[in-house]
């Protein structure tokens, strides 16, 4: 590790610093680093501590560090071997071959056990960042897809145990994949033992939750807060009538929120985070986090306290466990999610990962209208991730499609923030005579109409419509429509997630209507139980499963190499003289990569003399088919739903194999 940049703690640290080096001089023996990571962190930790906790005393401060010791004696050798690895070269999960996908265990794999057995799978498509949807034992009935945690200590018994999930974590590292586990923070299940002791009336645990003796400060903060599940959990808060009291559920009625602006649940929160981290997580996803602090007067999301929060969970587990990164779950509009990555000061110092929900939904308005407008003008004003972060980009998830389109971008290209979100809901849902989208709508908002919308990709990208009419045009249609989206996401500053069952074209499921657990979430739809006869296909040529496989693979493979991908490079959208091309430049040294994505079912072109440098000259290796490419007539021209990633050649190298592009397109592939 290196120390220069170690800051000198100031007087109060100092203090702080001397007390904790003398309570746990065993400890310092015993971890010859935790000396030097506490003077590092420590004034992170102090200044987000404070600035939530100002009244705390400082018994409550040393607690916390009894914790992490005691947490630290917890860490296995090896794992801590890894943290020294990863604080030695921070920028360890920027590296192009890191590739993600997510999937649920039960079904993906039935269980752990079963997971296990599915590594070569994942190793076959190139997988090096494995997120597993929520593992820890949810309540029993209705449980949010697990987002209802009983328990941070136990996996669900239907998975398997802790140790389990130890093994499997060891046998993942050993195939060079890191996992990645869901932290739900925002709330627990009514049922885990803290909400329970809160029903039968402990006062220490009803303050671990935001509870109300009557309906005056619930209709106060009613008054602007939206609703997140408007269909099956109207409202915010649901009455308890065992203590007589309105407990605040933003989600689910079963799904309790934390209340953190108690430090105890700062305390006991970080425990659990601790003991995860334990079993060997790489990766915590930090689900709900703009949902965790509560501003009367506001939608209580985004507040900025929570950035104070994030950083002191951060600082203390960059001492117990700097080998784990946090991943913000923050579906928010465009200028929000950034600030998860840390903005104003906190740079470097929130979280690591963020989900760039804005590409996501982005990219669906583009492929829906044909046109990257749009999707330029947003991702040119977004504010850039810090260096030391990155984005985590995706096509699809286990959640709805929310229209996060911000009613100034969509104005600044001349069109209305809500028709264009109804338009992305209608085209989706297949409510436009040229739609070619199977998808639903899922909570319709009474008051503006809009919705969200549920389907798989291969619904929502017209692969399931034309299975059924069995049209082989519009199978084909659809396939290049998929591997489009995941070429431009694979392609993005950032780790690409797959969502499992997308590799094979999964379509939607409707069995969740047989189960009564379900049948009121049709995010349902778009978790199909993986269906491996399919996948068995993926090496059948002519089959779709396998174009789509072996898209996707060949795009793990190919960016792996790629170094002009490093999650440290940004990326510079070009403005093309052709609103149906997404043209995306990534320099990261010397290496340089030019994205150039066809969102039109028609060919289209872009002048040469428009881009920069490198490219004018027309002479490219698409890396991705590995064929040299010429444009001649001084146009970049792309194939319908076509897609390339470029790096640069010189002509010489281009004789005699090159493939002369031609425009207009008659000619394409026509040798020199
Ligand atoms: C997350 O999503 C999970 O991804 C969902 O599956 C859960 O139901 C939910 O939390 C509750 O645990 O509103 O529609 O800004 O968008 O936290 C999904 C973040 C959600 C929210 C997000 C939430």
């Amino acid at each position: 590790m290196r120390t220069d940049d170690v800051a000198p703690p100031t007087g109060a640290d100092t203090d702080l610093l001397r007390r904790l080096l003398a309570r746990h001089a065993d400890a310092c023996r015993a971890f010859p680093f935790l000396e030097t990571r506490l003077r590092r962190h420590l004034p992170d930790v102090r200044r987000g501590y404070r600035a939530l906790y100002h009244d705390a005393d400082e018994s409550r401060l040393l607690r916390l560090f009894d914790a992490l010791v005691e947490g630290l004696h917890e860490r296995e050798a090896d794992v801590r071997e890894r943290d020294r690895r990863r604080e030695a070269d921070p920028a360890w999960f920027q590296v192009p071959a890191m590739v993600g996908m997510m999937c649920y265990v039960d079904r993906f794999a039935d269980d752990l056990a079963g997971l296990i057995e599915k590594i070569p799978y994942l190793e076959e498509l190139g997988v090096s960042y494995l997120h597993l949807m929520p593992l820890m034992k949810p309540r029993q009935g209705p449980n949010d897809g697990g987002y209802a945690v009983a328990d941070y200590r136990a996996v669900d018994p239907r998975l398997g145990t802790i140790d389990q999930l130890r093994v499997l974590a060891r046998r993942l590292h050993a195939a060079g994949i890191h996992l990645v586990v869901d932290f739900v923070m925002n709330h627990t299940a009514r049922e885990h033992a803290w909400a329970q002791a809160a029903l039968a009336g402990d006062a220490r645990f009803q303050a671990f939750y935001l509870t109300f003796e009557n309906r005056a400060l619930p209709d106060a903060y009613e008054r602007t807060l939206p609703e997140v599940f408007p269909d099956f959990a109207p409202g915010n808060f649901t009455y308890q009538p065992a203590i007589d009291r309105w407990v605040w559920t933003t989600f689910y009625d079963f799904q309790w929120d934390l209340n953190y602006a108690n430090p105890d649940v700062f305390e006991c929160i970080f425990r659990e985070m601790l003991f995860l981290a334990n079993v060997g997580a790489d990766v915590l996803r930090l689900d709900a986090v703009p949902f965790v602090w509560k501003r009367m007067g506001t939608n209580c999301q985004n507040q900025p306290e929570i950035l104070d929060l994030l950083s002191a969970f951060r600082a203390l587990m960059r001492i117990a466990a700097p080998g784990v990164l946090f991943k913000a779950e923050a579906i928010v509009a465009p200028d929000d999610i950034v600030r998860y990555l840390g903005v104003g000061g906190y740079e470097g110092k929130a979280c690591d990962l963020a989900y760039h929900a804005t590409l996501m939904n982005h990219l669906w308005h583009a492929l829906a209208c044909e046109n990257t407008h749009l999707l330029r003008t947003t991702l040119s004003t977004l504010p850039a991730a810090p260096r030391e972060t990155t984005w985590i980009n995706y096509v699809r998830c286990h959640d709805d499609i929310g229209w996060g389109i911000a009613d100034a971008n969509a104005e600044a290209v001349g069109q209305h923030g809500r028709d264009t979100r109804m338009f992305c809901t209608d085209f989706y849902t297949g409510a436009l005579p040229h739609s070619y989208a199977e998808g639903y709508r899922f909570q319709v908002d009474e008051g503006t109409g809009e919705a969200r919308v549920s389907g798989t990709a291969a619904a929502l990208a017209g692969l399931q419509r034309a299975l059924v009419e069995a049209d082989p045009e519009a199978v084909d249609r659809a396939v290049r429509r998929l591997l489009l989206l995941h070429g431009v996401v694979y392609f993005m500053k950032g780790i690409p997630l797959l969502y499992s069952g997308d590799e094979i074209g999964q379509l939607n499921d409707f069995s969740y209507l047989n189960d009564p657990l379900k049948a009121a979430d049709n995010r349902w739809i778009h978790r199909p139980q993986m269906d491996w006869q399919k996948a068995a296909w993926r090496h059948t040529p002519g089959r779709v499963e396998q174009c789509l496989f072996e898209g996707v693979r060949r795009l793990a493979r190919v960016r792996s190499v790629q170094q002009a991908l490093d999650g440290r490079s940004e990326d510079r959208v070009l403005l093309p003289d052709n609103d149906h091309l997404f043209l995306v430049e990534r320099v990261y040294g010397d290496e340089r990569l030019l994205l150039a994505a066809n969102f039109s079912h028609a060919w289209q072109a872009a002048a040469l003399h428009a881009l920069p440098p490198p490219w004018r000259e027309g002479y490219s290796h698409d890396v991705l088919a590995d064929a040299r490419l010429r444009f001649a007539s001084g146009f970049l021209a792309v194939p319908p739903y076509g897609l390339y990633w470029l790096a640069p050649a010189q002509p010489s190298e281009h004789k005699p194999h090159a493939q002369v592009v031609a425009w207009p397109p008659e000619s394409y592939y026509g040798k020199t």
